[in-house]
């Protein structure tokens, strides 16, 4: 029987005194995947006198991090890297016999077919159920649909080590909750939730993040919720764009500004939350995790129709700002096809290199497949740019369209444009300064405005 959520606190906190207490030799903690998500956690772990190993299948990775190198974490934890003397860096899962406490962060990407993949978390469950000894902990942070931790982790892990959880080794989840680029919240401060297999893994999957964060951290009554919280947040956003993104598209129509309208509703002190209009929602997480949710509940026998009718929304937000273009060309008796475009951007967030399911690079190839000649700039990610500077792709383009509002671009002008005989910009992100056109001979547009 569940002790009340009370009593099950207090347990924890004398936990936390006894189980890592100086007396005791800390124990061996292996990080399983030294991505953005498991290498701040690993360094923590390090700081906090744990021996910490970073394991890795990418072995390019493994050398990089050797060489205390590594360009997706912030500069806080990339000078962390290069104090820690102690982390080691491997590749060969025979080293994790060695760890007590195994933390699997290993990536849940979708198929083609945008159903989860959860074949890395599968071959990394097995991989621990080889290697570990009993009295171990197991902690999947992957972001996960309710279910697929004791369907997928756990039943491998059972299998491949012959022991039981609860019984001969502990289980537990706490979905990552890593944010790129944030500047303020960080693996050290972000609070986190857990939910285990059972009070005893719980015990210790709380205690062992209360001894390394300062994020507060809640146990959670079962693993199944602690997996629907991180569905629940990250759907929460998803529908909250597309909500925006649909006010955008009918108050293009009645010649509303959504974004004077979204600051005047932002006044409100309480009970609104703003979200932003744009050109499509990108990365591994917003467009992804929905699908977790409507895929396991449709197994479950009910239909998210809200969530996928945001996601239809988001999803056809890169075909309505090439839209947007091609009536802006319109107006001036221009057509897509034969047009030079300056497509201003490919990450799916400002200011990082990220372009996984980013919008940006679905408006490319959309912009390629009309015939559109184009020019790609991102500072971000040369590796995919056309040309190397900015002035180069606006100085060889008749319009502009801004797909990411990296800082960059968030400085240009009319007269910037005007010089080089750019007469149409397309600002996918809303992130400049419509009234600064009004006079100009270049014609703005943005999404919903
Ligand atoms: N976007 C909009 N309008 C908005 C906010 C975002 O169009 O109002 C777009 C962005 O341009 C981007 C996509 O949505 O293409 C996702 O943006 P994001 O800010 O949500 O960034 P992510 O994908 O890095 O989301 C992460 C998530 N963190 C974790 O999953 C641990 C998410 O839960 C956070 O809410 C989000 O950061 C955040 O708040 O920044």
């Amino acid at each position: 029987m569940h002790k009340p959520h009370a009593d099950v606190h207090e347990d924890i906190f004398l936990a936390t005194r006894t189980l890592f207490s100086p007396a005791h030799a800390k124990p061996t903690v292996a990080v399983i995947g030294v991505g953005y998500v498991g290498l701040p956690l690993a360094l923590l772990s390090s700081e906090h006198g744990y021996k910490t190993i970073g394991y890795d299948i990418d072995e390019e990775k493994i050398t990089s991090l050797r060489e205390r190198r590594a360009n997706y974490i912030s500069e806080e934890e990339q000078e962390a890297l290069r104090r820690d003397a102690r982390i080691r860096f491997e590749s060969d899962e025979s080293v994790l016999k060695e760890a007590d406490i195994f933390l699997i962060c290993v990536p849940t990407p979708v198929h083609e077919n945008r159903l989860p993949n959860l074949e890395p978390l599968r071959a990394a469950s097995e991989m621990v159920g080889r290697r570990m000894r009993a009295g171990s902990l197991v902690i999947v942070e992957s972001t996960v649909n309710p279910g697929a931790c004791e369907e997928v982790s756990l039943k491998a892990l059972e299998e491949h080590s012959g022991l039981k959880a609860e019984v001969d080794f502990f289980f537990a989840h706490c979905p990552e909750r890593v944010n790129p680029g944030d500047t303020t919240w960080n693996t050290r401060t972000i609070p986190r939730v857990v939910g285990a297999s059972g009070s005893q893994s719980l015990e210790r999957a709380v205690a062992f993040y209360r001894d390394i964060l300062e994020g507060d951290v809640l146990p959670m009554p079962s693993i199944k919720e602690a997996e629907a919280v991180k569905m629940v947040e990250n759907a929460f956003r998803d529908v909250n764009i597309a909500f925006v993104n649909e006010l955008a598209m009918s108050f293009g129509k009645m010649g509303i500004d959504i974004v004077h309208v979204l600051r005047g509703a932002s006044t409100k002190p309480f009970s609104f939350l703003p979200h932003f209009p744009g050109c499509g929602v990108g990365g591994h997480c917003i467009p992804v995790d929905p699908y977790y949710l409507i895929r396991y509940a449709k197994k479950n026998g009910f239909t998210h129709e809200f969530l996928m009718t945001a996601r239809k929304i988001n999803t056809a937000m890169p075909r309505y700002t090439v839209q947007v273009l091609e009536r802006a060309l319109k107006s001036k008796k221009r057509k897509l096809r034969g047009s030079r475009v300056a497509l201003l951007g490919l990450a799916y967030k400002r200011d990082i290199p990220d372009t996984r399911e980013s919008p940006a690079v679905l408006i490319r190839d959309l912009l390629k497949k009309r015939g559109v000649k184009l020019e790609v700039f991102d500072p971000h990610v040369p590796e995919q740019s056309t040309s190397e500077s900015l002035e180069a792709a606006l100085r060889q383009s008749d319009a502009a369209l801004i797909a990411t509002d990296h800082t960059l671009f968030r400085s240009l002008t009319p007269e910037k444009f005007e010089r080089h005989n750019i007469s149409i910009v397309v600002d996918g992100r809303n992130c400049l300064r419509k009234r600064y056109f009004k006079n100009s001979e270049v014609l703005y547009r943005g999404i919903g405005r």
